[in-house]
C-alpha cells in the first residue's frame, strides 16, 4: 500500500477512519463500510489541509460547508468529527445506528455536531450544496467591502455514483454551471459499483464530459484513490478557479484494503464480517485484535483542528470587529439576519385589502404582498421554476441572480422543480437567508423529494404553490391537483396554508416570514376571490390561529369547515342555510397544524364538539377531513381528477357548488335527528 502526499502518520490517520467505520458498522451489523474505505484518503486531505472549521465552534458563519451527499457513507462523516474533535465521542461512535444515538443511519441535519445537511435521499446534498453555493455568493456580494471579506467560504462535496445518477443533481448541477458558481468544489467518488453490481449495469455516460457540457470544471485523478499528491493538486486548481464550479472525478475503490470484498457491490452495504475485518486490518498493517482502535499520535494530530479553527474563528471575528467599526449597519444586518430579526415589523407594511372591489386570486394578493414586504427584507431570496408571471413570485424593483448579477434576488430556475427545492433548502441552510420559490401546485410531486427533507430537517424553506384546484380551469385534470393537499397535509413539520382571501394571503405571509422553524407550503389560487369584509366577518389576523370562526348564528346547528377558494362557497351556502331556518357556524381552515396547536378551549369554539351537523367543501380529495367531519359529517369536493373546462363549469360539472353545500348540511341535519 502506498499514499503518494501522505506521511506515516497521515497514513496511521487515514487508517483510523478506515477502522472506525469496520468496527463501527460491525457492532451495529448494519451499514456502509464501503465508500468510507475509498474515501479516507481524500477525506482526510481535505479536512486537515484545506477545509475551514471549528470544532469547537461548529455553526461559526464562515467556516467551510462539507456536504457528504452520498448519507450512507455516514462514518466517514462521524469518523471525521470525532478525530477532529467536536461534541462526538467513541462511544457515540460506538452506538451507531441506534435508537436515539448521535450517529444514525444517514447523517440528518445538525449544525451543532458539524452535520451541514441532510443526506439519506441520494441527489438531495449536492444540490443543497448548490443553494448553499448560491447563499455564499449573494451574502459576499451584499456584505463584503474592500478589505473586508467577511464572507468568503467555499462548499465542497463528495458525491457517489449514485447522486450523479439521479435527475435531481442533473438540474442542480446544470443551473450550478449555468450561474458560475465557482465557490463550489465536488469530489466525484468514482469507484464504479452501487448497490445493483457494477456501474456499467446502467451508468455508462461519459460523466466528465456530462459536467463539462454543463460549465463545470473537470478535473479526472486516475489511481487507486490513494495518491494525495495527484489529489491535492486538483483541489488546489479547483479551490482557486474561477469563473465554474469545479468537479474532480476521483478513481477510488470500494472497501478498499479488504482482500475480498474490495471492488464487490456487497462492500456497499453490508458489514464485512469478523474474518474479513481481520484480513483486511492485517492486509493494511493494522492490529486485528483491536477494536475503535484511536492511536494516540493520530488523536493529537487530528485534533490540531482546535487551533486551526480557533485561530481561524478569531482570525474572523477580529475582520468582524474591525467591519463593525467601519459599517455598522451592515453588520447589525448580518447579525440580525443571523439571529432571525426581521429589519422591519411586517405590520407596517403588510398591505391591507378592501373589501368590495373586483375579486382578487390569491396569487395576485401574494404577489402584492411581496411587492410591498420583500424590498424591506434583503435576506430573502424568490424564485420561480419557470413559471414566475403564473405565479406571481416576482416582486417590484428586484432583479435577477446571474453569473455577473450577485446581488439579484430573483432565481430563474427553469424548468427545475426538484432542483429548485432542493437548492432553497441549500439556501436557508447559510441561517442567514431564507428563499421562496414557485410552482404549480400539481407539480409539487415533482419536488417531493426536497419537501420532505425540507419537513425532516425543519429547513424554513417557504415553497409557493399556485393554481391550487380545479379553479383553474381549462389546462385540465393533469394540472389540476386534487389530492395534493392531503398529500402534503401529511408530511410532519410542514405548514400547508391555503388562505382564503388576500388579507388571509397577507397574514400568511406574516406568519411564514415571522417563524423559520420549518418549511411551508403556500397554496394559493389561480382564479379571482372575493375579499372578504373585515367588518362583517372576523379579522383575517385570525389566520394565525389556523382556523377561526367566521362568522356564527351563536347557536349553530351546522357547521360549514372550508379553505382557501371555497371559503366564499361556504358564506353563500351559509346566509342561504340561514334564510331556510338553519343556523350555521362558517370557519375558515387555512392551517390545520397551525390549528391543532391550540389549545382545547380555543378548539372548541371554533368547532364545538356538540355541534355534529358539519360540512367540508374544499375543491380536493376528502382525505383527512374525518378528524373534523366527525362521523356524520357530509364533504362536498372532488372524489375523481379534474377536467378541461372553464372554471366555473368545472366547479359545476364537480358539485363544487353553494347548493351542494346546503344540501348536504340538510342532509346531515336529517340524518342527525332521525332516531336510529
Ligand atoms: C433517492 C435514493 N434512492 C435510492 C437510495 C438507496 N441507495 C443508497 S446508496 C445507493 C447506491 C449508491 O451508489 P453509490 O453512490 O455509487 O455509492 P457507493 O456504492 O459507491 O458507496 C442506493 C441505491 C437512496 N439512498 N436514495
Ligand atoms: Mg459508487
Amino acid at each position: 500500500m502506498s499514499h503518494p502526499g501522505l506521511s506515516k502518520l497521515d497514513e496511521l490517520c487515514v487508517n483510523t477512519i478506515r477502522f472506525l467505520t469496520l468496527d463501527a458498522v460491525e457492532k451495529a451489523k448494519s451499514g456502509h463500510p464501503g465508500m468510507p474505505m475509498g474515501m479516507a484518503p481524500a477525506a482526510y486531505t481535505l479536512w486537515t489541509r484545506h477545509l475551514k472549521f471549528n470544532p469547537a465552534h461548529p455553526t461559526w458563519h464562515n467556516r467551510d460547508r462539507f456536504v457528504l451527499s452520498g448519507g450512507h457513507g455516514s462514518m466517514l462523516l462521524y469518523s471525521l468529527l470525532y478525530l477532529t474533535g467536536y461534541n462526538l465521542t467513541l462511544e457515540d461512535l460506538q452506538q451507531f445506528r441506534q435508537w436515539d444515538s448521535k450517529t444514525p443511519g444517514h447523517p440528518e441535519y445538525d449544525p451543532e455536531l458539524g452535520v451541514e445537511a441532510t443526506t439519506g435521499p441520494l441527489g438531495q446534498g449536492i444540490s443543497n450544496a448548490v443553494g448553499m453555493a448560491i447563499a455564499q455568493k449573494y451574502l459576499a456580494q451584499y456584505f463584503n467591502r474592500e478589505g473586508f471579506p467577511v464572507v468568503d467560504y467555499k462548499i465542497y462535496v463528495f458525491a457517489g455514483d449514485g447522486d450523479l445518477q439521479e435527475g435531481l443533481a442533473s438540474e442542480a448541477c446544470s443551473l450550478a454551471g449555468h450561474l458560475g458558481l465557482d465557490n463550489l468544489v465536488v469530489v466525484y467518488d468514482d469507484n464504479h459499483i452501487s448497490i445493483d453490481g457494477p456501474t456499467e449495469l446502467s451508468f455508462t455516460e461519459d460523466r466528465a464530459k456530462r459536467f463539462d457540457a454543463y460549465g463545470w470544471y473537470v478535473q479526472k485523478v486516475d489511481g487507486d484513490g490513494n495518491d494525495m499528491k495527484r489529489f491535492e493538486r486538483a483541489l488546489i486548481k479547483a479551490k482557486s478557479e474561477v469563473g465554474r464550479p469545479s468537479i474532480i472525478q476521483f478513481r477510488t475503490h470500494i472497501a478498499y484494503g479488504s482482500p475480498n470484498m474490495q471492488d464487490t457491490a456487497k462492500a456497499h452495504g453490508s458489514p464485512l464480517g469478523a474474518e474479513e475485518i481481520r484480513l483486511t486490518k492485517q492486509a493494511l498493517g493494522w492490529d486485528p485484535d483491536k477494536h475503535f482502535h484511536v492511536p494516540p499520535e493520530v488523536l493529537d494530530h487530528m485534533r490540531q483542528a482546535f487551533d486551526r479553527g480557533a485561530e481561524a474563528e478569531n482570525e474572523w471575528n477580529d475582520l468582524f470587529r474591525r467591519y463593525a467599526e467601519q459599517h455598522p449597519d451592515l453588520a447589525r444586518q448580518f447579525t440580525d439576519a443571523a439571529e432571525g430579526r426581521l429589519p422591519v415589523r411586517l405590520d407596517d407594511v403588510l398591505p391591507k385589502f378592501e373589501a368590495g372591489g373586483k375579486p382578487l386570486a390569491t396569487r395576485e394578493a401574494s404577489g402584492k404582498v411581496l411587492d410591498a414586504l420583500m424590498p424591506k427584507l434583503p435576506t430573502i431570496l424568490g424564485g420561480s421554476a419557470d413559471l414566475t408571471p403564473s405565479n406571481n413570485t416576482r416582486f417590484a424593483g428586484v432583479t435577477d441572480f446571474q453569473k455577473d448579477a450577485r446581488l439579484g434576488r430573483y432565481i430563474r430556475y427553469g424548468v427545475r422543480e426538484h432542483g429548485m427545492g432542493a437548492i432553497m433548502n441549500g439556501i436557508s441552510l447559510s441561517r442567514l437567508l431564507r428563499a421562496y420559490g414557485g410552482t404549480f401546485l400539481a407539480f409539487s410531486d415533482y419536488m417531493r423529494g426536497a419537501v420532505r427533507v425540507a419537513a425532516l430537517s425543519k429547513y424554513p424553506s417557504i415553497f409557493v404553490f399556485t393554481h391550487d384546484s380545479i379553479g383553474l380551469g381549462e389546462d385540465g385534470p393533469t394540472h389540476q391537483p386534487v389530492e395534493h393537499f392531503a398529500a402534503l397535509r401529511a408530511i410532519p413539520n410542514l405548514l400547508v396554508i391555503r388562505p382564503a382571501d388576500a388579507n388571509e394571503t397577507a397574514q400568511a405571509w406574516k406568519y411564514i416570514l415571522e417563524n423559520r422553524d420549518r418549511p411551508v407550503a403556500l397554496l394559493l389560487s389561480r382564479q379571482g376571490m372575493p375579499i372578504l369584509d373585515q367588518n362583517r366577518y372576523a379579522s383575517a389576523a385570525n389566520l394565525q390561529r389556523g382556523a377561526y370562526v367566521l362568522t356564527s348564528s351563536g347557536q349553530p346547528q351546522v357547521l360549514l369547515l372550508a379553505s382557501g377558494s371555497e371559503v366564499a362557497l361556504a358564506l353563500d351556502a351559509a346566509q342561504k342555510l340561514e334564510a331556510q331556518g338553519v343556523p350555521a357556524q362558517v370557519v375558515s381552515m387555512p392551517c390545520w397544524t397551525l390549528f391543532e396547536k391550540q389549545d382545547e378551549k380555543y378548539r372548541h369554539s371554533v368547532i364545538p364538539p356538540h355541534v355534529k351537523a358539519r360540512v367540508a367543501v374544499e375543491a380536493a380529495t376528502e382525505f383527512g377531513w374525518h378528524k373534523w367531519l366527525g362521523d356524520h359529517g357530509a364533504f362536498v369536493g372532488m372524489c375523481r381528477f379534474g377536467a378541461s373546462a372553464p372554471y366555473k363549469a368545472c366547479y359545476e360539472g364537480f358539485g363544487v357548488t353553494v347548493d351542494n353545500v346546503v344540501k348536504a348540511a340538510k342532509e346531515v341535519l336529517q340524518k342527525l335527528q332521525t332516531p336510529s
